[in-house]
């Protein structure tokens, strides 16, 4: 078994792997070498259409779920629980080539590396791209995990609408037009465990100078929008003091709300308001309305909520409205499969170090599937969600060849 774990690992073909990242990167490809792929969009459904002519031609079979989700399945042996790997192919508006697409190619790549060494194992292996795992262009983030791994909520998930209206229910009505003969996976067909590999998209492995982070758990996120009423004027005749302006009204809101989540969260506190929308928009006429966005995230499920509470009561003395986005408390991942991690980097004679990732992933949801954790390489310069967002090209190799080792073992563990 070890044989075939590295067996295969040494079979991830480097060039093969760091040309399915620039492929895959065409699709959206920004001119300043980043990449826009907003989920489902007809862009995202071309680069779904790459990745299930690449899983057919490595021979898996591929199938989909109400969700959009896509699984290219490698068959094993035995027909038992399969093992999971995958990550997602949306990308935030300037985003780079790796966040997300990185785990979807690593996990291609494993499966060539498979065939490449002759290697069958005991369980089917299944390289999954999870739908809107960004949560840009619909709310809230990994919809496609989430509604995996709790099916009821795709109905709630199926009025979300984007900047331009279109409903999710229409852009998943688009991508089974797209793919009409795309088998349905079961629901909730157990699985053995998940793994997922990602980029780190922060400084501390790079600091560290580790080239691989074994990730431990996911702090917890909590996405609100804060809508802020005032009443439109002329900017040139209105006096100061007789203005309703919604705009001095959210910046008053945003001041509090950032003093108090650095008072909860001390150094562990990150707070984004990332997103602003601002009616009726024009120079020269005082704001009727401003609606903004909070992202806060703490690693103590305490803080979350003492954040929550007081989100709440700095609301209401405003008499400004509030809107819960999105949810979701610390995750620790399974100690087997952290373990699992670990033997794979020692394996390769690899230094790591185990990590908190700060960015959410589609594993926090699979964590409450089946025993799940993470594998991370650096990012250089800590930036992501950009378009210079790069990890060097051994580090890409070297994660690969870990989750494939991972990948073996896991696949050969008896029932
Ligand atoms: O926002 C996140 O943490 C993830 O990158 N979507
Ligand atoms: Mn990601
Ligand atoms: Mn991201």
């Amino acid at each position: 078994m070890q044989d075939d774990a590295l067996s295969t690992a040494s079979s991830v073909n480097a060039a093969r792997l760091l040309d399915s990242i620039q492929t895959l990167a065409r699709f959206g490809a920004r001119e300043d070498g980043g990449v826009d792929r907003p989920a489902l969009s007809s862009i995202d459904i071309d680069a779904r259409r790459h990745l299930i002519d690449r899983a057919l031609a490595l021979g898996c079979s591929v199938r989909t779920d109400a969700c959009a989700n896509l699984f290219f399945r490698r068959e094993g042996l035995e027909n038992l629980p399969p093992v999971m790997t995958g990550s997602h192919t949306d990308t935030q508006p300037t985003g780079g080539k790796l966040d997300g697409c990185y785990g979807v190619l690593a996990g291609l790549e494993c499966l060539a590396a498979l065939n490449d060494a002759n290697i069958r194992t005991r369980r089917p292996l299944e390289v999954v791209a999870w739908t809107n795992e960004e949560g840009t262009r619909f709310q809230p983030g990994a919809m496609g995990s989430s509604a995996f791994t709790d099916p009821v909520l795709i109905e709630r998930y199926m009025q979300a609408r984007d900047s331009e209206g279109i409903t999710l229910a229409a852009a998943l009505a688009a991508h089974r037009d797209a793919f009409p003969s795309l088998a349905t996976r079961p629901v909730q067909a157990q699985a053995h465990a998940f793994m997922e590999l990602h980029i780190e998209q922060g400084p501390l492995l790079e600091l560290a100078d580790v080239p691989l982070g074994v990730v431990t758990g996911i702090q917890g996120v909590r996405w609100y929008a804060v809508h802020c009423k005032g009443a439109a004027a002329h900017a040139g005749t209105t006096p100061m003091h007789a203005r309703h302006d919604a705009m001095t009204l959210a910046l008053a809101v945003r001041a509090e709300l950032s003093a108090l989540a650095h008072e909860l969260g001390r150094d562990d506190t990150r707070i984004t308001f990332g997103r602003w929308t601002v009616l009726p928009n024009s120079i020269n006429t005082i704001a009727s309305d401003v609606t903004f966005t909070v992202d806060f995230r703490h690693p103590d499920a305490s803080v979350l909520h003492a954040f929550d509470k007081q989100l709440d009561a700095c609301v209401e003395r405003h008499a400004v409205s509030r809107e819960v986005l999105f949810a979701h408390p610390p995750v620790e991942f399974a100690p087997s499969i952290i373990r699992r991690v670990k033997d794979a980097c020692n394996a390769l004679s690899a230094p790591s170090m185990n990590i908190t990732s700060g960015a959410f992933h589609d594993a926090m949801y699979l964590a409450k599937h089946c025993p799940s954790a993470m594998l991370f390489v650096p990012s250089r310069g800590g930036i992501s969600h950009n378009p210079a967002e790069s990890t060097g090209d051994d580090h890409l190799v070297l994660g690969t060849r870990a989750l494939a080792h991972c990948l073996v073992h896991l696949c050969n563990e008896a029932p």
